[in-house]
């Protein structure tokens, strides 16, 4: 075992990101120094992390998925979909600019979020059986920030690192599932007017539920759920786009409405 291997721990590991990101400054890949991270090495950082913004203070409110759609894992170079928590510290509240100031390298997202009426917990959980656990639909973009310098990192890297969480803003249309084609719901994303990406939420695991699905099987081999009344965030639809000062980023939805907001 090499001197790094030893230094390492899962209290280090969420120490060194959470510093990261109340210094707003950028990091090395923990991976590169911390030979033979494993996925559930890298859970337990997440984990750990979350139980200090616990401590602190945060509640935990929901969910996000990373890396469910084609575009956002060609983009980032990890083939593989992940779980990571949300907080109340993270809801950027509607019409509020991107608080530059707290965040490193922010980027933004369109996501299809979803509001949960029932519990769901794996294993065994379908697409179908996740979707008559929702009770809203909603757009979502949400605003990444990687601990890691140029967003440079492994899988194990990035759920360590709580799948880049930054801030995240929801649509006020919120529609019943049953109302709409999920798979076919559309979404433009524009950058200063300007469309950037465009995608169909079936750009998501086929279907967004099926991220969904995912999302409560996993959780579960970590001894979770997806409680009641939480929010999950499905992953970005499209590449995600940085968020330059003075930006005015827009994503326009076919039935769940537009959001837009300023880089702040
Ligand atoms: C990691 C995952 C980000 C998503 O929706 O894919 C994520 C990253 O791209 O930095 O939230
Ligand atoms: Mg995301």
């Amino acid at each position: 075992m090499s001197t790094t291997e030893r230094e390492w721990s899962v209290a280090r590991g969420a120490r060194a990101l959470l510093d990261a990101e109340s210094s707003a400054t950028a990091r090395g890949s923990i991976e590169a120094e911390w030979d033979g991270l494993d996925l559930g090495t890298a859970y337990a950082i997440q984990d750990e992390v979350l139980q200090r913004r616990v401590q602190r203070g945060e509640v935990l409110t929901g969910v996000k998925l990373g890396l469910t759609s084609r575009a956002k894992q060609r983009q980032m170079g990890v083939d593989a979909p992940s779980v990571a928590w949300l907080t109340d510290a993270m809801v950027l509240p509607a019409g509020d600019p991107v608080p530059r100031s707290r965040l490193i390298h922010p980027r933004a997202e369109p996501e299809i979020a979803f509001v949960m009426r029932d519990r769901l917990a794996g294993p065994g959980v379908t697409a179908t059986s996740a979707m008559a656990a929702v009770d809203r639909v909603h757009a979502g973009v949400e605003i990444i920030d990687s601990r890691y310098s140029g967003f440079k990192f492994t899988l194990a890297d990035a759920v360590a690192d709580n799948n880049s969480s930054g801030v995240y803003v929801t649509g006020s249309v919120g529609l019943r599932p049953e109302d709409l084609d999920l798979a076919l719901e559309a979404c433009l994303l524009e950058v200063d007017g300007q469309v950037v990406s465009s995608a169909t939420g079936a750009a998501v695991q086929g279907h967004p539920a099926e991220a969904l699905a995912f999302a409560a099987n996993t959780l579960a081999e970590r001894d979770a759920a997806i409680e009641a009344g939480w929010i999950v965030l499905t992953g970005g639809m499209t590449d995600a786009v940085p968020v330059a000062p003075g930006a005015r980023v827009a994503a326009h939805f076919t039935h769940l409405g537009s959001i837009s907001l300023s880089g702040g």
